[in-house]
């Protein structure tokens, strides 16, 4: 049966850009979705790069002015890869042009940026590219928890350490200025921590944070930590830095329960830890299972038991969840508004961190 043609455009051509490249072009292989993905046309400031980015990813068109691209009435999709600051405008004029609207995290650089767009895209199809939620291990992690396999959770502790922070030859990329990115290692690295946490152990009651700046003279923080209060009475910490010398890319949580524990690591992506405190003692101790089998989450989707998954799988997951929920017509997760809920903490975060003081998540809003 033919299928409808998607046509998308790519507003972006930095890094992230190509990892949503190789998903667009992938996801048709992996997933069962009810569209022929076409990826018509990428935006950015720079043609000569652009052009080679087109060409190496198969992009048929290159254009300079995204205005142009979110006018066009060929254009089915609109996929923001661009820095913090214009994802507002660029979203919100897609959405009002009736586009399918994807973004990449944060949502925003501010709390009423993302209030404004989480409005103004109810009616049309939106995600937000928390891709984290879609690793095998993270899927299986959620599906204990909702089974109850670890009982009331009483600490939920993560980590996100990369050394992006020491690397001078980034000192003046975007990531690193309050005008481009609206926040530091708090939006690039704690908002991924952030929507973890929501996803796996809910909401966040209140909390107590500290953003800290190492390099002289930087608007941004390097390194956020802070102490939260979950709504499910369990008791969090967290830890996002740029300088966590020694960590590539270390993004890490662990859960505590009255049954037992969870733990996961980026760094061993395909791999989740089990402790079932409810075992005999003879027996008790860690299990690290290889979330791997045809039965674990996107097993069927990819390839064999023990063949591992990297990197892009999970974006190539969140885009095939997300093109078949809107064949469905089904809500996905992670959309606009729960980027908006992650936005709310990362407010509250600057809040507590200004005034050195316990914040209400629910009194961040703007
Ligand atoms: C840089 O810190 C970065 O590319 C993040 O922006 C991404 O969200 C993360 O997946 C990898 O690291």
């Amino acid at each position: 049966m033919s299928k409808a043609k998607l046509s998308v455009a790519m507003i972006g051509a930095g890094f992230i850009a190509n990892v949503h490249s190789n998903a667009f072009r992938q996801v048709g292989h992996f997933f069962d979705i009810p569209y022929d993905v076409c990826c018509k046309v990428i935006c950015g400031r720079n043609r000569e790069k652009l052009e080679k980015t087109a060409s190496r990813w198969g992009w048929k068109e290159v254009e300079t002015d995204w205005q142009k691209i979110v006018a066009r009435n060929d254009i089915d999709a609109v996929d923001i890869a661009v820095p913090n600051a214009l994802h507002s405008a660029i979203a919100i004029a897609a959405a009002q042009a009736g586009k399918i609207v994807l973004c990449e995290k944060p949502l925003a650089s501010s709390v009423e940026d993302a209030e404004q767009m989480a409005k103004a895209v109810q009616r049309v199809p939106n995600a937000v590219w928390f891709n984290y939620r879609r690793i095998p291990a993270v899927v299986l992690a959620k599906q204990l928890i909702s089974e109850g396999r670890i009982g009331q959770a009483f600490h939920y502790r993560a980590l996100y350490l990369n050394q992006s922070g020491n690397d001078p030859s980034k000192a003046n990329t975007w990531r690193y200025q309050r005008s481009e990115a609206g926040m530091g290692a708090a939006g690039d690295l704690l908002s991924h921590c952030v929507d973890l946490a929501l996803y796996l152990n809910g909401a966040i009651g209140e909390l107590s944070a500290m953003m800290h700046t190492f390099a002289p003279g930087r608007d941004v923080d390097d390194a956020t930590l802070l102490l939260a209060r979950f709504a499910n009475g369990s008791i969090g910490t967290f830890e996002a830095s740029r300088y966590g010398v020694g960590c590539q890319n270390r993004n890490t949580f662990e859960v505590n329960g009255s049954k037992g524990m969870l733990g996961f690591t980026l760094d061993d992506m395909n791999q989740l830890d089990f402790v079932d405190a409810t075992e005999p003692a003879l027996l008790r101790g860690g299990r690290s299972i290889s979330v791997t089998a045809l039965d674990h989450p996107y097993g069927k989707n990819f390839w064999k038991p023990g063949h591992v998954l990297g990197y892009e799988h999970p974006f190539i997951a969140t885009l095939g969840d997300f093109l078949k929920s809107i064949g469905q017509q089904e809500p996905f997760h992670a959309n606009f508004e729960d980027a908006l809920a992650v936005q709310r903490v990362l407010h509250a975060v600057e809040q507590s961190s200004a005034s050195r003081s316990w914040v209400s998540v629910d009194d961040s809003r703007s």
